[in-house]
């Protein structure tokens, strides 16, 4: 007798996108620990830098994790993200799919590519959550920026996110913001704490037309996205892997497990560094540490479960990698 196949169809998915450092990763992190105790949940983690860390970061129990790392998910040729999407829902059968894009990746392709066949059939696309800084509105580097823009033209639900950061002046350009724009619901959170009711609500997409029309444009596809996570051979010591779309250019390494960073160095040259972004997930001499940064702003926080050695930095222009990559290595024990 042939197998029974179960065939996976309609798993609610969920969007959740915002520029780079803005908190997606932090909001998915909430939403977990606040899932129903009886529900599986798949998260797709699609990073710009080719390492990746935010799988690392969202690894828990209970919780599928396919990490997409290399690019924008729209911009690699097709099959990567359909065999990725695939294996990750055969595997996990999950009761939910949340995919965090990366901040620099194109969101209305995104969303094109998920509600259109073959997607179309196995996932049924909820509302899509755009967070953004409220600190960001009146700056044109982001105003200014085709990835912020869609994100905000996608959003069924817009949060304001890092409120604790904000001035007066920013939630009330957050509020004007919102007043433009009309989201089905708008929030002004700290540390992504989005509601999980938020989740069902419909995507505009699935109501009207207008909505669709603005998902015409077709990106040129890349190739070189990887579905199976960069591992290291034997005997190699680390591997170092990049990236480049228009301005933005990434660097991720990924080191062997017995190596360890001197913590006081390694703090010193990450606070040293001018970067868009600069993401971490080290051992060091005094215990395992995630090194988070956006734009100079810094935050450390010491990890229970061992990282990989893994680091990955996004800069503007042109970086000296070979320099950046020289003064890691001064930092190894
Ligand atoms: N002050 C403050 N920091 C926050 C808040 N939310 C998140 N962060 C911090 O901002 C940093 C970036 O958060 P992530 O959740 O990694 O941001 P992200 O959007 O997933 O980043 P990328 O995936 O690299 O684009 C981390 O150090 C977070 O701890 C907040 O509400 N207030
Ligand atoms: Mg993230």
């Amino acid at each position: 007798m042939q197998p029974k196949v179960e065939l996976i169809r309609h798993i609610p998915t969920n969007v959740i996108t915002g520029f780079l450092g803005v908190g997606k990763t932090t909001a998915i992190l909430h939403l977990l620990e606040h899932k129903p105790a009886d529900e599986r949940w798949a998260v797709l983690v699609n990073e710009f830098g080719q390492i990746g860390i935010d799988g690392q970061i969202l690894q828990q129990e209970g919780v599928a994790i396919k990490e997409l790392p290399g690019g924008c998910m729209c911009c690699a040729a097709g099959v990567s993200v359909q065999v990725g999407i695939n294996a990750l829902l055969a595997n996990a059968r999950p009761d939910r799919l949340l995919i965090e894009p990366t901040g620099i990746g194109h969101p209305k392709q995104i969303i094109k590519q998920l509600t259109r066949p073959p997607f179309d059939q196995t996932l049924d696309m909820r509302a899509c959550i755009t967070l953004i800084d409220p600190r960001h509105l009146d700056n044109p580097r982001y105003r200014e920026n085709e990835y912020y823009r869609e994100q905000l033209d996608i959003a069924d639900v817009l949060v304001a996110n890092k409120v604790d950061r904000c001035e007066d002046s920013d939630l009330a350009a957050f509020a004007q913001l919102v007043e433009a724009r009309q989201p089905r619901a708008s929030c002004q959170v700290s540390q992504g704490q989005l509601e999980l009711a938020w989740l069902d609500l419909p995507h505009a997409g699935q109501q009207d037309a207008v909505s669709r029309s603005f998902l015409q444009a077709d990106t040129t596809p890349e190739t070189g996205m990887e579905t199976e996570p960069v591992k290291l051979d034997a005997g190699e010591s680390w591997r170092r892997l990049e990236n480049r779309n228009g301005d933005f250019a990434s660097c991720g390494w990924l080191f062997a497990e017995q190596l360890r960073f001197d913590y006081q160095k390694t703090n010193s040259l990450i606070t040293a560094m001018s970067a868009e972004r600069i993401k971490a997930s080290l051992k060091t001499d005094q215990g395992n540490y995630l090194f988070n940064s956006i734009e100079g702003d810094l935050s450390v926080s010491a990890r229970e479960t061992p990282p990989e050695n893994r680091i990955e930095i996004i800069m503007l222009g042109d970086p000296d990698w070979d320099k950046i990559e020289d003064a890691l290595l001064s930092c190894l024990i």
